[in-house]
């Protein structure tokens, strides 16, 4: 009885962030809605990360106080798939980009709760990311991603 209604709880908490029981919501995420995403390269299996293809996911954020930069600086992945993804706790509209040795990959620019996510094949090198709404990178909201 009472494993069960503790499961029953664990559902309940589990509703506003995932839907109990893992359904087919999803694609969209939170803010903006519009999975489609911008860019060419995004060959984005929707949500869930099914742990496909290797690639590699870096988490990063906005200043949660709307200053004009990221809570990381320099980022390092190893040679492939890379995502960075980007959280925005702040009332400044944020995006992240993946820039460097002929790739450019742009999220979408999101609002607070938003998470934009920029996906790019790298291969070794030096590469920047930054945030590309108007004044940002220029303000700081940038950062290097070296790739081994
Ligand atoms: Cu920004």
């Amino acid at each position: 009885m009472r494993a069960l209604s503790l499961i029953v709880l664990l559902c309940a908490f589990a509703i506003p962030v995932a839907g109990c029981g893992g359904d087919d919501d999803d694609s969209g995420g939170g803010g903006g809605g519009s999975g489609s995403s911008s860019g060419a390269t995004n060959t984005e299996s929707s949500g869930g990360g099914a742990a496909s293809g290797g690639g590699q996911t870096l988490k990063i954020a906005a200043d949660p106080s709307g200053a004009l930069k990221f809570d990381k600086s320099s980022l390092t992945a190893k040679a492939g798939k890379v995502t960075i993804v980007m959280d925005n706790p702040s009332d400044v509209p944020h995006a992240v980009e993946i820039e460097g040795n002929g790739v450019e990959a742009e999220g979408e620019t999101v609002t607070k709760g938003g998470v934009s996510k920029a996906s790019a094949e790298v291969k070794p090198g030096e590469y920047e990311f930054y945030c590309p709404v108007d004044g940002h990178k220029q303000a700081g909201m940038e950062g290097t991603l070296t790739v081994k």
